[in-house]
């Protein structure tokens, strides 16, 4: 399996995010992705390449325009007000009752326009770290197009929880989703997208909620009592001509092994009955239990399960890196859920 890795990906490194009512070190560091490439490395894993160049196109199939022109535009119009901080942060958005038909000039204004938490810090060097990161989505997806039977995005900055003009908890653009919209676009006929992230994929649900051609399945922390808090309920199905292809497997804090893998295999048999062209993984590492922001309790080697049971759908598989912020060990759950893919592909043929 071929890794897809940027070094200007690491050029994002926010030092603070706003959480529990203060200014806290960042979660979503560089280091993340330099200690999975590390261990992948030492597991002589594969090739790792640099992402190929594209256009904005496949970006804007995903993400409006005038939302790519702020990510742009973002850190001229902070310099321009005179700002000094190396992060800025939103506090104002246009929640119920407000007008959202009208994107204010003024850089405050259009930071809560474009986001939907405040716990996502935006630097100078956001807007290319996170094109390279979609550009690494892109490059997983081109290799599926190739001929390839599986591949890793190593993405960094993750994308899960970013709209169509939104970014937050950490994402920008939603690599996945644009992945897999470039997948459509190159003639596959059905994807399917399955989140294991902790967070439900938001971004992704509501980028796909109205159609029959991409398939949304997460497993996630039940946003009753977790971030994104307000999308990831069971009965959300999908719209429109994407009524019953959106599923939703909220699961309560301190889930283990045993109730993650019920909803697991659910997921799979809705999986199998959809019977996708290639599956996009979202592949977050933070249902891991010692995960700082987290409080499932998967272990480490329940993540070879994981990449073993992805394996018997018997796709094409690209994954995609989200979450998952214990560093020291990212690089082994990684590595686990990659490789356990790969030893059942193995056996399998
Ligand atoms: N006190 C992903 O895993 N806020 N994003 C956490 C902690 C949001 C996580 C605050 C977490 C977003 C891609
Ligand atoms: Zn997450």
């Amino acid at each position: 399996m071929k890794t897809i890795f940027s070094p200007d990906q690491l050029l994002h490194d926010p030092a603070n995010e706003i959480s529990d009512g203060k200014l806290v070190p960042a979660n979503e560091t560089p280091s993340r992705a330099e200690i999975v490439l590390e261990h992948l490395k030492k597991a002589r894993f594969g090739e790792v390449l640099t992402p190929k160049e594209f256009s904005l196109t496949p970006i804007l199939k995903v993400h409006d325009a005038d939302y790519i022109s702020f990510l742009q535009d973002f850190w001229a119009l902070w310099q321009a007000e005179g700002r000094t901080e190396k992060e800025a942060f939103p506090f104002v958005w246009p929640v119920h009752g407000l007008r959202h038909d009208i994107v204010p000039d003024q850089i405050d204004g259009k930071l809560g326009f474009y986001s939907f938490d405040a716990g996502s810090p935006m630097g100078e060097h956001t807007w290319m770290a996170a094109r390279k990161s979609a550009e690494t989505a892109l490059t997983g997806a081109d290799l599926i197009l190739s001929g390839d039977n599986s591949a890793f995005a190593l993405c960094r900055p993750p994308g899960h929880h970013a709209h169509r003009r939104l970014y937050g908890g950490y994402c920008f653009l939603n690599n996945a989703a644009i992945a897999a919209q470039h997948l459509r676009d190159q003639g596959v006929g059905k994807v399917t997208v399955f989140d294991v992230d902790y967070h439900h994929g938001n971004g992704t649900q509501a980028i796909f909620y109205d159609r029959a051609d991409v398939q949304f399945l997460s497993i996630h922390a039940d946003p009753k009592v977790e971030f994104p808090y307000y999308l990831g309920h069971a009965n959300e199905r999908g719209l429109k001509e994407g009524a019953g292809y959106n599923h939703n497997y909220p699961l309560p804090h301190g889930t283990t092994w045993d109730m993650w893998e019920e909803a697991l295999e659910e997921a799979c048999h809705n999986i199998e009955k959809f019977a996708p062209d290639v599956i996009v993984i979202s592949l977050g590492l933070d249902p891991f239990e010692n995960d700082p922001i987290s409080q499932f309790k998967l272990k480490t080697d329940d993540f070879t399960k994981i990449g073993s049971r992805i394996a018997r759908l018997g796709k094409p598989t690209l994954f995609v890196m989200e979450g998952g912020y214990a560093v020291g060990d990212l690089g082994i759950n990684c590595t686990k859920a990659l490789s356990g893919y790969l030893d059942t592909v193995k056996v399998a043929s």
